[in-house]
């Protein structure tokens, strides 16, 4: 079995940004570098054949290249419960149409459809011990006006996934170039 997503590559400079925001704070699994990405379509465990479909069904996903900003802190849980730190993603409609259109192909290849909303995000840091809690408050209030130059997208990726004891290890199976409009 593998385990796969689909998302988004960011640029490397962008990539050595977000990194840099956490340097010097500890107690906190801070997502490698090479390993930053924005998640839009969790998969999870599945077979050779399945990963064909799957492939197969990605490669008919077509929409206009488009540009994102991520804009602003996130968090998933708070207070106590919180779990992840993220960088937001700045309202875009064609990346919604992108997730729907990459949500349907899925399903089309045979996986259970998503129950959950879709909320775009680049995961910076989950949380490693409940001291380093603490810690995060003052680095989201810190970096609460973090704002990416607008980045391309022109095309979106099949990640394989593989879990390590530090963590995951995130490896590019396929890209799918978006298509340009015809003129
Ligand atoms: P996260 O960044 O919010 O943790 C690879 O594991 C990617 O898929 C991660 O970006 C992760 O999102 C997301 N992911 C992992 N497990 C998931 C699950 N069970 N449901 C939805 N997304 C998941």
């Amino acid at each position: 079995m593998i385990r796969l997503f689909v998302g988004l590559e960011l640029p490397a400079k962008l990539r050595e940004r977000l990194a840099g925001l956490g340097a010097g704070i500890e107690g906190v699994r801070w997502v490698d570098e090479e390993n930053l990405h924005l998640t839009l379509r969790f998969i999870g465990e599945v077979d050779e054949a399945q990963a064909e479909d799957i492939v197969e069904a990605l490669d008919r996903v077509q929409v206009p290249p488009f540009r994102i900003v991520l804009d602003g802190l996130g968090t998933f849980g708070a207070g106590v419960r919180l779990r992840a730190v993220w960088v937001a993603v700045q309202p875009s409609p064609p990346l919604e149409a992108l997730h729907r259109k990459i949500e349907r192909a899925v399903v089309r290849a045979g996986l259970p459809a998503e129950g959950r909303r879709f909320v775009p995000h680049v995961t910076l840091a989950r949380l490693g011990s409940v001291a380093a809690r603490e810690k995060l408050g003052p680095f989201i209030a810190y970096n609460a006006g973090f704002r990416s130059r607008p980045i391309r997208v022109s095309s979106f990726t099949l990640f394989q996934s593989f879990l390590t004891g530090e963590g995951a290890d995130y490896v590019a199976v396929e890209r799918f170039d978006l298509a340009l409009e015809e003129a």
